[in-house]
């Protein structure tokens, strides 16, 4: 740091350079993801709770109550009334939660001390860390031909040591949704704990079955399930960062909790101690904006510009993996190697992703990516091809 004050135009001359290097959404390139521009409405009360602190939720009763309106109202989406949980960072300290609830709930009424948690060969890596951090052993249950969990790989698997099982409602690479039906049966007559994570889907997947979507129930109206990860700063337009954890039980709180005496409550249940209330005032402020006729709208825009680079990418002779189910299309070129195509559509100015299972280049089709990009990206393709 350097000794004097500095002028706050010069700072900001500085910062604005750099923030120059960062790519932007709003040039419809960034096609790998999940996260957008945040509506202006949500920045603009995000910004005025930027100093609440629900670490210390006495000082700032009202904001308390605006994070558990929150949670009422996605648990509401999610068929829960009374849903309990948390506004956090994201996907990773939702699932991290989670799995944290799962194990602490197996250790105080099933006595497992070294448990294992199963999750699909789909997930995102966020469960590599919770187990790393919760001392739980991963167990890799394997994808049917359709990329879904195998249920049957998935019972075979099933030990005195499952703390937890995991599925998947929009995954990372492809968008797909688990068979969660089955598999909240599966945990259900096991007595496991199940946790969905909809990180992704969960902001779209509810709006776009009212409006008829052919999509598979995934929430709490299936009785094994325990808990849902719903992330706002993904489909649900909600400043960065804004991730949603919903429990069906207080009780899988209370397992977690530890006492905060000098706090104005007792005990905290959360990972971060010290948190934003600006994420939950902003994810109140723009789903009362949206409504579910807003976010089916969006949903239902997002579905339609997948469909369109869907069968373009299918008119062109491309190889598409998998119909999409989410606004995700995955696709190799026949001939070209994934990263060389890669690398030629990076040259064209494109910010790629790559999948892994399969290896494909991904499309994460978000608001920020107009029809007008989609046909350039069509253009390129075609040239490419
Ligand atoms: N669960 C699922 C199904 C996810 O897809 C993700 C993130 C998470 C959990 C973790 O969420 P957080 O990143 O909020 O902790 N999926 C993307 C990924 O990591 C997120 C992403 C966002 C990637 C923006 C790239 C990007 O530019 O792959």
């Amino acid at each position: 740091m350097q000794d004097k004050p500095v002028d706050k135009k010069e700072i900001l001359e500085e910062l604005s350079k750099l923030h120059d290097l960062d790519h932007r959404y709003s040039d419809g390139r960034i096609l790998g993801s999940m996260c957008t521009e945040a509506h202006p409405f949500a920045k603009e009360v995000y910004c005025k709770f930027l100093d609440t602190n629900l670490g210390d939720p006495g000082l700032f009763k009202g904001t308390k109550n605006i994070e558990n309106e929150v949670i009422k109202s996605i648990g509401g989406l999610l068929s829960l009334d009374d849903a309990c949980g948390n506004i956090v960072t994201g996907g990773t300290e939702a699932n991290i939660m989670a799995i944290r609830a799962a194990r602490n709930h197996a250790r105080k009424y099933k006595g497992i001390v070294d448990g294992e948690i199963i999750i699909p060969e789909s997930a995102h890596f966020s469960f590599k860390k919770a187990a790393d951090m919760l001392n739980l052993k991963i167990v890799e249950a394997g994808l049917d031909e359709n990329y879904r969990i195998d249920v049957d790989a998935l019972k075979d698997v099933i030990s005195d040591k499952t703390v937890a099982i995991v599925a998947i409602a929009g995954t990372t690479e492809l968008g797909l949704i688990d068979p969660i039906e089955e598999v909240s049966k599966i945990a259900f007559e096991n007595n496991i704990y199940f946790h969905v994570d909809a990180a992704f889907g969960g902001f779209s997947i509810p709006f776009l079955r009212e409006m008829g979507y052919d999509l598979p129930v995934f929430d709490f109206s299936l009785p094994g399930v325990c808990s849902i990860t719903v992330d706002p700063h993904k489909m649900g337009l909600a400043p960065i960062p804004a991730g949603g954890i919903i429990f069906r039980k207080k009780e899988y709180l209370e397992v977690m909790a530890v006492d905060s005496p000098y706090l104005t409550v007792k005990t905290q249940s959360t990972i971060v101690g010290t948190r934003l209330g600006a994420s939950s005032a902003a994810t109140y402020a723009i789903m009362k904006y949206f409504g579910k006729e807003g976010y089916g709208k969006l949903a239902n825009e997002m579905m339609e510009n997948t469909e369109f680079l869907y069968n373009g990418l299918l008119e062109m002779g491309y190889d598409v993996v998998c119909k999409p189910e989410l606004n995700i299309v995955a696709f190799n070129h026949p001939e070209i190697e994934t990263n060389l195509l890669a690398e030629k559509l990076e040259d064209l100015g494109w910010k790629v992703s790559v999948a892994k299972c399969p290896k494909s280049i991904r499309v994460v089709l978000m608001n920020h990516i107009k029809r007008a990009h989609l046909k350039e990206l069509l253009e390129d393709l075609k040239e490419i091809y």
